[in-house]
């Protein structure tokens, strides 16, 4: 009797539809704008909460081999010449807000191209380049989305929702101290960077609270992975310089634990910003009347930062166990030498993983984040935040 419900309950878990899908239903429920683009509702021209199981299915079959994520049908012959090249900033409902060498234009998305999206259950979202035909008074029409390289997306009902485009690097933030810093959350992260193809940028905050020194063999660690690692401290301005460096002319997605100065270290870098610091953040982004409308800020020193509640937890929405031992870049020389092809590295004999790790090549603490991680998504349950 037990043992059946113990099997079913893992059964449910390996399926999703966990909290994250829990927060989103609500959030929908609720009337969230940003989620408008996540939903199918659109397609047939519903209104809000008459999507239905069924009809996700049905679409997702006639739909199957297009992938949410592939961008590059999305280019239209523009109607006109007169278009202009803008990068998305924002997106509220059915409006975009693009940002173009001529300023910024509020957009609506033309008819054919929405109708090739909703077919292909997309979405204009932010980040995206587009191509815009000015209407007058500020006003202007998207004819065209550019191809997208650098998505962010997380999963919902099984699928994959795009939460933000053309993403050059994620930085991924943690503290020396308060909260301390959690190696295998990096690792967390690091694998999801490896996995979406977009630059990891290590930032340990709060440098001011510990000696340096004492962070050397895991910033020795990283780098000789490849990985940029800058030590920072908001408060003190120590290493800003190369932080906005590093930021410069490129989009960037911040992620990390709340409480390790994330916003901190951006009004620092851009007092324009003016982003709310502390416990008041964090309990917005939990919050349920806040917007969370994916919008990019531009830096006034060039270049834009996301600022999306959801983009925090950034991780994986698709990870497979077996393909984990790929995105730990170390690994890799050593798997084609395992004795068995789908060596999981953990308790097989003739591994070759595991020797380099006897052997001192791969770090242990990292084939421990490697362990933990192929454990939770066997458990259904990866999870980037909270540990
Ligand atoms: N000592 C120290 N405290 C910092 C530093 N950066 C941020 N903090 C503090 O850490 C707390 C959380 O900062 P916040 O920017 O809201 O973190 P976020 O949740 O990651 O955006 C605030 O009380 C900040 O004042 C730093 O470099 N050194
Ligand atoms: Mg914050
Ligand atoms: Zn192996």
């Amino acid at each position: 009797m037990d043992k059946r419900r113990k099997v079913r309950v893992d059964f449910r878990r390996k399926t999703k539809g966990d909290t994250r899908d829990k927060s989103l239903t609500r959030r929908y429920a609720e009337g969230d704008s940003a989620l408008d683009d996540l939903m199918p509702s659109r397609e047939t021209g519903t209104r809000k909460g008459a999507v239905t199981r069924r009809g996700t299915v049905t679409a997702q079959e006639s739909d199957g081999h297009v992938e949410t994520g592939s961008p590059s049908a999305f280019v239209l012959q523009p109607s006109s010449k007169d278009v202009i090249r803008g990068r998305v900033v924002a997106v509220q409902g059915l409006n975009c807000l693009v940002e173009t060498d001529a300023g910024q234009f509020r957009c609506v998305v033309r008819q054919v191209l929405k109708r090739l999206l909703i077919r292909q259950r997309s979405s204009v979202v932010t980040g995206d380049l587009v191509l815009v035909r000015p209407a007058g008074n500020g006003a202007g029409v998207i004819e065209s989305v550019l191809p997208r390289r650098g998505v962010l997306s997380r999963e919902y009902r099984g699928r994959e929702h795009v939460l933000i485009s053309n993403v050059d690097q994620v930085l991924i933030v943690g503290s020396a101290l308060q909260p301390r810093l959690k190696p295998h959350l990096i690792d967390r992260f690091l694998v999801s960077a490896e996995k979406s193809g977009i630059r990891a940028v290590i930032c340990i905050n709060k440098i001011d609270l510990l000696d340096p020194a004492e962070l050397q063999p895991l910033v020795g660690l990283y780098s000789q992975l490849g990985y940029c690692v800058l030590l920072l401290s908001a408060t003190t301005g120590f290493g800003l310089e190369r932080l906005i460096q590093s930021l410069r002319g490129r989009v960037s997605v911040l992620t990390g634990q709340s409480g390790v100065g994330k916003s901190s270290l951006l009004n620092a870098i851009d007092p324009d910003l003016k982003l709310p610091v502390g416990t008041v953040s964090e309990e917005n982004e939990k919050g349920r009347h806040t917007t969370t409308t994916a919008r990019i800020l531009r830096f006034r020193f060039g270049g834009y930062v996301a600022d999306t509640p959801g983009l925090r937890q950034f991780q994986c929405w698709d990870l497979a166990r077996e393909e984990v031992a790929n995105y730990f870049v170390e690994m890799r020389p050593f798997l084609s030498h395992c004795h068995f092809p789908d060596c999981l590295h953990l308790d097989e004999s003739e591994c070759a993983v595991k020797n380099a790790v006897a052997d001192g090549w791969i770090d242990e603490r990292r084939y421990e984040s490697y362990r933990h991680m192929v454990w939770e998504e066997e458990a259904g349950s990866f999870s980037g935040e909270d540990e």
